[in-house]
């Protein structure tokens, strides 16, 4: 696809955070007229990016009036913005083409698009793509949900480069022409139900990654996902598998501990588990789709192999934080669900000093306290949750529960004081932050900092 050329289209971009500016800069360079608005009376003088009013983006803070949308052509919404707000039905009933700024990053960019959502995963199989794609020569950008604006990132670049973006359900719902090369949906569990508010429209609106794919691009599924293996048969694009349970007819999947490529009838060894630094089946799972998604690009087994052996996985996410006294402390800052929680359980025998809560999405805990009751010896509870979960903690047969208040500190300090050898000590919260911190990597960052002080 060439470039687009917005000039004389008037475009409306709401929510002024990371996609809302990016976007903006992106298309007022690209020719088009844009407002940038939204509902908080944002503080230009902290604005971090002060001379957008200078690039000639109009901003209208503190207000969102349905009559900003007069004489726009295009209306741009970031992630959070839900099509139930007045502004956003107003677009609609006015039938003004809707774009999430992943589109606009699709249009002004001659580069492969690789996509990759997901419901847990995204950002560990984004980072380690990103890598293969960078080790194997091509020109490369990381960007999208993954705390990056994709269209300040994939803007102009040259045909032959690569683009690797976190695709988040809010951003894929407002995709049009938006093509990947290859895109991977690594699995859905329910989240976002409160915006999405089924599992069928939050799956269909994941779907969305492959739409417009043809023939020559790469749909990768998750083949242990039923949910996932049965969007094959929606599929344009040619559809590879993984899996950590079966042998696939085509993709790849682990085996007695190797990870194995299989292609026209043929296999080739990737690597064995034991070469990988990540743990866990589900970070198998990662680099089985990063692998079938670089391979889809012509990327030699050799260099992603050489890469996979090389990643040491990504902040937040069962990141080794230091070993003090024989026991390892890890942070899982970023399992801000319970079935990221699940994941973190899952990749440990037992012995496990677990801290959890934080910012309570409601969600069922059945299934999560079942797997804490045979993995951990100790609870500690933070934040508002604490006692939703210490009811359903106790329900699963969790006898020894601690509760530190809106403590961090004093829940690191607890575990400290009662970790011995084997045991770990776990911060995987299955809940978001928002009760204690700005987000779940300050709330890592904070977790990270009193260990390394003990
Ligand atoms: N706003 C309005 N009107 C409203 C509601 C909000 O104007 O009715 C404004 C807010 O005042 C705020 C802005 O919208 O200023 C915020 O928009 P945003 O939350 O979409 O923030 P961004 O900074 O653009 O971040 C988004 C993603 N955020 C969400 O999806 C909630 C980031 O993903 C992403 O990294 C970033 O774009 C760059 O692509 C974060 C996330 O939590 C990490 N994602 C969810 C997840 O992973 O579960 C989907």
């Amino acid at each position: 696809m060439s470039i687009m050329d917005f000039s004389g289209k008037k475009l409306l971009v709401i929510g002024a955070g990371i996609s809302g500016k990016a976007a903006s800069l992106a298309l007022v360079k690209h020719g088009g007229t844009v407002v940038l608005n939204d509902l908080r009376p944002v503080d230009v003088t902290e604005f971090p990016w002060p001379d957008m009013a200078a690039k000639g983006v109009r901003l209208v803070f503190g207000s969102q009036e349905e009559s900003l949308l007069d004489g726009v052509d295009i209306v741009v919404p970031s992630p959070v913005i839900s099509p139930e707000i007045p502004i956003m039905k107003a677009a609609v009933s006015r039938h003004i083409p809707i774009w999430s700024e992943v589109e606009v990053a699709s249009r002004l960019t001659n580069a492969d698009i690789l996509g990759v959502t997901g419901t847990n995963g995204k950002t560990t199989t984004t980072t380690l793509l990103g890598e293969i794609m960078k080790s194997a020569g091509r020109q490369t950008v990381v960007g999208g949900n993954i705390g990056i604006g994709l269209s300040e990132q994939a803007e102009d670049l040259p045909a032959g480069s690569v683009v690797v973006a976190e695709l988040s359900s809010f951003q894929l719902e407002f995709t049009q022409t938006m093509k990947t090369r290859a895109a991977v949906i690594l699995n859905i569990t329910p989240d976002h139900l409160d915006r999405h508010h089924t599992m069928e429209a939050y799956a269909a609106a994941k779907e969305r990654i492959f739409r417009n794919q043809d023939k020559h691009d790469c749909a990768v599924l998750n083949y242990d996902d039923d949910r996932v293996r049965k969007m094959a048969g929606d599929m344009t694009g040619t559809v590879w598998y993984f899996s950590t349970q079966e042998e696939v007819p085509v993709g790849a999947f682990s085996k007695n501990e190797e990870l194995v490529l299989r292609m026209q009838g043929k296999d080739t060894l990737i690597c064995k588990e034991q070469d990988l630094h990540l743990f866990g089946k589900h970070n198998i799972q990662n680099c089985l789709a990063a692998a079938l998604m670089a391979y889809a690009v012509g990327t030699p087994v050799d260099i992603i192999r050489a890469v996979l052996k090389n990643f040491k996985g990504v902040e937040h996410r069962l990141e080794k934080v230091r070993t003090i006294h024989d026991v390892v402390y890890y942070n899982d800052s970023k399992a801000t669900n319970t079935d990221a929680a699940i994941k973190a359980l899952q990749a440990f025998s037992g012995h496990l000093i677990l801290i959890a809560g934080g910012h309570d999405k409601m969600t069922p805990l059945d299934d999560f306290m079942k797997l804490a009751a045979e993995k951990v010896d100790t609870l500690i509870l933070i934040g508002a949750a604490a006692d939703r979960f210490e009811e359903a903690a106790k329900k699963a047969g969790i006898t020894d529960i601690r509760r530190t208040g809106y403590s961090m500190e004093g829940a690191v300090m607890l575990a400290r004081s009662i970790a011995t050898a084997p045991q770990s000590v776990l911060l995987s919260p299955a809940c978001s932050s928002f009760d204690m911190y700005d987000n779940f990597e300050q709330r890592g960052r904070v977790f990270k900092g009193i260990v390394n002080a003990i």
